[in-house]
């Protein structure tokens, strides 16, 4: 899964302007280099974000999804948490929904309902503008598993087939280093609860900051280390910006596993 950030700091037209054509090309590649779905969002969810509102994350995202629509062989993904921008993007031509709530509004719930495409069920603690004050667990693992299980029973309750959901434990949304890690070491755990697993581990701050503080683009080598870690422990879907390392990463470890 390709990242595809459309927000103002991405994808600039030289000024101070977004270039649709720029984010487009960039999707195009990201095909070209592997990717079989593009994971479009227009509000950023890093720690400390701003929330934006729906209207301006439709501004941001259909101009893109509709220039793509057509252009793609591989799947458009919708990156987020409103269910306004969520049947935009559907009507627009995207068959994946990629919720950090995890369909946490009965509003979300049913459109996907409705919509019949997969779905990716995230675990986040908080809100993004606060959720990295002071995350606390008992026990991380089992923590974030008790809510995706319950998450699932809601989403089959609610009318969408279980073989549409996918889950995910949201590495850095509201965990602090450690637990980032214990989640990644135990893994293998969340193969119980019987849906293919999603991991983003791309470029993270968790990895800045085991480097010594590595910018995002220095992240890459590292990124690709953990990718291999989390497909050994039962991964099959990585979502990420770098398209063409992480693809390298599951062919080695296809290879290791089909010998
Ligand atoms: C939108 N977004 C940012 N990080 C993410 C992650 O780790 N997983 C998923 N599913 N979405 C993410």
């Amino acid at each position: 899964m390709g990242i595809l950030n459309v927000t103002p700091d991405s994808f600039s037209d030289g000024g101070h302007f977004f270039s649709v054509d720029a984010a487009v090309q960039h999707a195009l590649n990201m095909a070209e280099e592997g990717a079989t779905i593009i994971d479009i969002g227009g509000e950023s969810t890093r720690p400390g974000a701003a929330p934006v509102s729906a209207q301006e994350e439709i501004d941001r995202v259909l101009p893109v999804i509709e220039a793509l629509r057509g252009n793609l062989t591989v799947t458009m993904s919708i990156d987020t948490r409103k269910p306004e921008v969520m049947r935009g993007a559907l009507a627009a031509g995207v068959r994946f929904i990629n919720d950090v709530t995890a369909l946490g509004t009965p509003e979300a719930l049913q459109i996907a309902v409705l919509a019949r495409v997969p779905v990716c069920l995230m675990h986040m603690a908080g809100e993004p503008h606060g959720m990295q004050t002071n995350p606390v667990y008992q026990d991380v693992v089992g923590e974030v598993k008790a809510f995706l299980a319950q998450r699932i029973a809601a989403c089959v309750a609610a009318g969408i087939a279980r073989d549409l959901l996918i889950i995910d434990p949201g590495f850095g949304f509201g965990k602090t280093l450690q637990h980032n890690l214990t989640l990644l070491r135990r893994l293998e755990e969340f193969s119980a609860l019987g849906v293919p697993l999603l991991i983003g581990l791309s470029r993270k701050s968790m990895i800045g900051t085991l480097l010594g503080g590595a910018a995002p683009a220095q992240r890459v080598v590292a990124g690709a280390a953990l990718t291999m870690t989390a497909l050994s422990k039962g991964a099959t879907l990585i979502r990420t910006h770098d398209v063409r390392a992480t693809c390298d990463v599951i062919k080695m470890h296809e290879a290791l596993t089909s010998c």
